[in-house]
C-alpha cells in the first residue's frame, strides 16, 4: 500500500493531520517466532503525543530502531494499518553508517555536548556532518510524501535541526514547527560549529520553533541576528530571514502529572513512619550532563561536614543506564561505580550504608514509590533543556512534604522558582542546600510544594501538546501572509548564488545617498551606528573585503566612516588609500593650479545658497540650498567658469563638479582596487560588487558588467547597474547580511 493512499484513508475531515517526525518511532519492534511484535516506548512524550494524534488523525515518521538500508524491510518493522486506525507510522530506514554517523557521531558526539556547554567533549568532524545531512534530508522526503499543505509537521528534537530546509524545498508550502528539548547555548558557543549557519538556516525554515526556556529562545534570536544577519522583533518573538517570519517561542514541556498522581496515591509518603532512614532521592538517564559525579562530591561533603545525619539518613542515586554502546558512556558508569565505593568504604558501618545506588530502568510504578518516600529531591544536573524528574518528584508528593532541590541550570529552573536552588559546580552549596532542606520547618515545605504543584499540574504535557499546535498554526497562518519579499530579500536572492561560487567578496559603497541619505549639506551626512558596526564587522568577516568609494576628498570620507583599516577611494578614485595602496593619480600634479583658480573664481558666484568646496584635486559646486528659479543659471555659470579653466564639469545631485580632464573615474579605481589587492586575476578568485546612488557611480557599474555585480540606490531613469535598492536603509539591511558571511561557500 502507498504511502499517499493510507493517508488519504485515515485523514481526519476538515483541518490537516498531524505529521510527527522524530529521531525514533515511539515503540520498540522484535521479531518472534517469525511475527514482528510491537510495544509502546515509554515516556511522557509519547503518551502525551499519541492522543493528539489519534484525535486529528496523523502519521508520526522517524528511524523504526534496526538498521537496513531497505525501505521494504523498513516497512515491516512498522505496525500495519487497519482502516479504522487514525495513526500510522512511517518508517525511515538507515543503514548501520548512517545510524553511526548521524545519531552516534553528530548528534550525540558534537550537538549533544556542545549544546550542554561541555566544549572539551566536542567532536567536530565533517565526515558525520555529511551524513546527518544526509540523513536530515531522507527524514524531509519521507515527510514530504506523507503530507500535504493542509497538514502540520512537527519536527522533534536536535537530531532533525536540517530537516525542515530540505522540506521546505521539496514541499514549499508546508506548515512546519519544531522543538528542541535540549538547552540552547549562547551565540559564543554555538558559533564553534562549523555548521553554525547552516543549522540556524534549517531551523530558520518553519513557521514556529519552540524550545524549553525563554532563555535558549533569546540564544536562538541572537544567533539568527549574528549568524545570518537576520531582522529580529524581540518583543515579538519572530525572526525575518529571507522574506519569511519565524516565530521562536520558550514552550516548556511538562508531564502527565495526572498519572503520577494516581500512581502516588497507591505508594507510601515520605515522613509516614515507615521505618529506615530519611531519603535523599535523585534519578537520572547516565549522563554526564547530570552531574552525578559532582552530586557524589556533594554528598560525602555532606557527610563529612555533617555528622550527625550519618545512619539518619541515605542517598538514593537511581540511574538508568544510557547510550551503553559508546566509550565515555562506559567510562563515566566506571567512575560512578568508583566514587560510590569509595564513600561508602569511608562511611559504612554495620547496617548502614550512605548511598544505595541502584543501576537499572525501573517502572513508572516503582519510580513513583521512590518519588513518594523521598523526603528530598536532589535533582542538579550541570545542564538540562526541562528535566522532567523534578516535575514527576514534584508530582509524586500529595501531601506535600518534600523539598525539592534543583539546579539553577535545568530549563526547569525558570517555572519552579519554589524549588531550593542550587549551583550544581558549588559543592559545598549543595551539601548546605540538603542540610537546610532537612531542617525546613514543614510549613514552609508544605507552601513551597503546593506552588510547584500547582504549576506542574496546570502546566502538564497535555496543555504542553494542545499549546504548542496552536501556536504553530497561528506562526504558520502569519507566516503565510507575510511571505512577501522586500526589495533587500529579492537582491539577496539574486546574488546569493553568484556570491557563494567564490571564497571571498569585495563590496564597494559609494557613501553620501548610499550608506547614507541624502541631506542639505554634506557634513551633515553622518554614518549611523548601525551601518558603522555592521562596516566594522564587514571588515573582520574573513571571506569579506570592503571598499568605500567616494567623491569626497580622501581625509573627508575616512573621517565620516571612521573605521581604520578599510579601503578608501575619494575624490572618484584620484586618491586611494587602504591595506597595501597608497595610490594618487600620477597626472593630477599638473592640474593643482587650474583647480585652484578655477575655485577662486567660482567663490565670486553670489548667490544665495551657492557654496564651493575644494576638495584636492577636485572642486565642488553645491546648489541645493539656491533658490529653484536661481539653479540652473549658477549651474550653467559653474560649468562655464570648470571649461574655461580646462576641467570637466559633472553634474551630480544638486551640485557641480570640477575634475582634471584625464580619463580616471570611480570604476577605472574599483578595477585597480581589485588587481592591487588580489591581482590581476581577481576575476577568477573574487567576486565584485559595488553599490551607488549617483550618475557617477555608472562609470563604475559600467567597468564591472560582466565581471562583477553591481546595484543602483534609488530611483534612476536609467542604470547600467545590475540591481536596484530603493534606499539607503534597504542597503544598510543588504550590509548586515554580507557582513555575517551568510553567503559562504559551502551555503545550503
Ligand atoms: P532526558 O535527558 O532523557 O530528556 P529528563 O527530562 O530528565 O531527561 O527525562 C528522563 C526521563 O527518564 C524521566 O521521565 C524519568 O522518569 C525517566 N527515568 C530516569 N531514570 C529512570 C530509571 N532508572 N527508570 C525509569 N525511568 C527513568 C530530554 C532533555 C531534557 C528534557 C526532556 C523532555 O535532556 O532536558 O526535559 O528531553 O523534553
Amino acid at each position: 500500500m502507498g504511502a499517499r493512499s493510507a493517508s488519504k484513508n485515515i485523514r481526519g475531515e476538515g483541518s490537516g493531520q498531524l505529521v510527527v517526525v522524530s529521531n525514533r518511532l515511539p515503540f520498540i519492534s522484535e521479531k518472534r517466532k517469525g511475527r514482528m511484535q510491537f510495544k509502546r516506548s515509554p515516556g511522557g512524550l509519547v503518551a502525551a503525543l499519541d492522543p493528539a494524534l489519534s484525535r486529528r488523525g496523523g502519521v508520526w515518521v522517524g528511524w523504526p530502531g534496526a538498521e537496513t538500508e531497505d525501505p521494504a524491510s523498513a516497512a515491516e518493522m512498522v505496525p500495519p494499518v487497519r482502516s479504522s486506525d487514525r495513526v500510522r507510522y512511517r518508517a525511515v530506514p538507515l543503514s548501520r553508517r548512517e545510524v553511526a554517523g548521524y545519531y552516534g557521531a553528530f548528534s550525540n558526539r558534537t550537538l549533544w555536548p556542545l549544546f550542554h556547554y561541555f566544549l572539551a567533549r566536542t567532536e567536530i568532524d565533517s565526515g558525520s556532518w555529511e551524513v546527518y545531512e544526509r540523513v536530515n534530508e531522507r527524514f524531509a522526503e519521507a515527510t514530504a510524501e506523507e503530507s500535504t499543505p493542509a497538514d502540520l509537521v512537527w519536527i522533534q528534537d536536535y537530531q532533525l535541526m536540517r530537516m525542515a530546509r530540505y522540506l521546505r524545498r521539496m514541499a514549499p508550502n508546508r506548515r512546519v514547527a519544531f522543538f528542541l528539548h535540549i538547552p540552547f547555548p549562547s551565540y559564543d558557543v554555538f558559533r564553534i560549529l562549523p555548521w553554525a549557519r547552516h543549522l540556524m538556516r534549517g531551523l530558520l525554515s518553519c513557521d514556529l520553533v519552540g524550545c524549553q526556556s525563554q532563555e535558549h529562545a533569546d540564544h536562538m534570536m541572537s544567533c539568527s541576528e549574528q549568524l545570518l544577519g537576520a531582522t529580529v522583533d524581540r518583543g515579538q518573538g519572530v525572526v525575518y530571514f529571507e522574506g519569511r517570519p519565524t516565530a521562536i517561542q520558550a514552550h516548556p514541556i511538562g508531564i502527565d502529572f495526572e498519572l503520577f498522581q494516581r500512581l502516588g496515591e497507591k505508594s507510601v509518603p515520605a515522613s509516614s513512619g515507615v521505618a529506615g532512614p530519611v531519603e535523599i532521592l535523585s534519578v537520572d538517564r547516565l549522563d554526564y550532563t547530570k552531574g552525578i559525579l559532582a552530586r557524589l562530591r556533594a554528598i560525602e561533603t555532606f557527610f563529612d561536614k555533617y555528622p550527625e545525619y550519618r545512619r539518619k539518613t541515605v542517598f538514593v542515586q537511581l540511574c538508568v543506564p544510557s547510550r551503553t554502546s559508546v566509550e565515555e558512556y562506559q567510562q563515566l558508569k566506571r567512575e560512578v561505580d568508583e566514587a560510590v565505593g569509595r564513600i561508602n568504604g569511608r562511611f559504612s558501618d554495620p547496617g548502614w550504608s550512605p548511598i544505595r545506588y541502584l543501576v537499572r530502568s525501573v517502572n513508572q510504578r516503582e519510580l513513583v514509590a521512590l518519588y513518594r518516600r523521598a523526603r528530598v529531591g536532589l535533582i542538579n544536573p550541570l545542564r538540562d533543556g526541562m528535566n522532567l524528574v523534578a516535575k514527576e518528584y514534584v508530582a509524586a508528593q500529595l501531601e506535600g512534604r518534600g523539598v525539592l532541590i534543583l539546579s539553577e541550570m535545568a530549563g526547569a529552573a525558570e517555572e519552579m522558582k519554589e524549588a531550593v536552588l542550587v549551583n550544581p559546580y558549588d559543592v559545598d552549596e549543595v551539601a548546605s542546600a540538603i542540610r537546610r532542606a532537612l531542617v525546613m520547618p514543614e510549613a514552609e515545605r508544605r507552601s513551597r510544594m503546593l506552588a510547584l504543584r500547582h504549576r506542574v499540574k496546570v502546566g502538564n504535557v497535555q496543555s504542553w501538546v494542545r499549546r504548542f499546535v496552536e501556536s504553530a498554526e497561528a506562526a504558520s497562518a502569519i507566516g503565510a501572509k507575510a511571505r512577501v519579499e522586500s526589495p533587500t530579500d529579492v537582491v539577496r536572492r539574486k546574488l546569493l548564488p553568484w556570491l557563494s561560487k567564490r571564497p571571498t567578496a569585495v563590496l564597494f559603497f559609494d557613501y553620501d545617498g548610499t550608506l547614507t541619505p541624502i541631506v542639505t549639506r554634506p557634513e551633515q551626512a553622518v554614518l549611523s551606528t548601525n551601518a558603522r558596526r555592521l562596516l566594522r564587522r564587514a571588515m573582520r568577516t574573513p571571506n569579506l573585503d570592503v571598499a568605500i568609494v567616494s567623491g569626497r576628498a580622501l581625509d573627508d570620507v575616512r573621517r565620516m566612516i571612521g573605521i581604520p583599516g578599510l579601503t578608501y577611494v575619494g575624490n572618484h578614485g584620484f586618491e586611494i588609500e587602504g591595506p597595501g595602496i597608497d595610490f594618487q593619480h600620477e597626472a593630477l600634479g599638473a592640474y593643482e593650479s587650474a583647480v585652484e583658480a578655477a575655485s577662486r573664481e567660482l567663490r565670486q558666484i553670489k548667490v544665495e545658497g551657492v557654496w564651493v568646496e575644494r576638495k584636492g584635486a577636485t572642486v565642488t559646486v553645491h546648489v541645493r540650498e539656491v533658490a529653484e528659479k536661481d539653479r540652473r543659471s549658477v549651474e550653467k555659470r559653474a560649468e562655464a567658469i570648470l571649461a574655461r579653466h580646462k576641467l570637466t564639469p559633472t553634474t551630480g545631485k544638486r551640485i557641480v563638479e570640477g575634475r582634471p580632464p584625464i580619463d580616471w573615474n570611480k570604476g577605472y579605481a574599483v578595477l585597480h582596487v581589485l588587481a592591487m589587492r588580489h591581482g590581476v586575476d581577481w576575476i577568477s578568485k573574487v567576486r565584485a560588487l559595488y553599490v551607488g546612488d549617483d550618475v557617477t557611480d555608472e562609470d563604475a557599474f559600467r567597468s564591472l558588467r560582466g565581471m562583477g555585480k553591481s546595484i543602483r540606490v534609488g530611483p534612476a531613469t536609467h542604470t547600467e547597474a545590475d540591481l536596484t535598492l530603493p534606499n539607503p536603509e534597504a542597503v544598510v539591511d543588504l550590509l548586515g547580511w554580507l557582513a555575517s558571511g551568510a553567503f559562504d561557500v559551502d551555503r545550503v
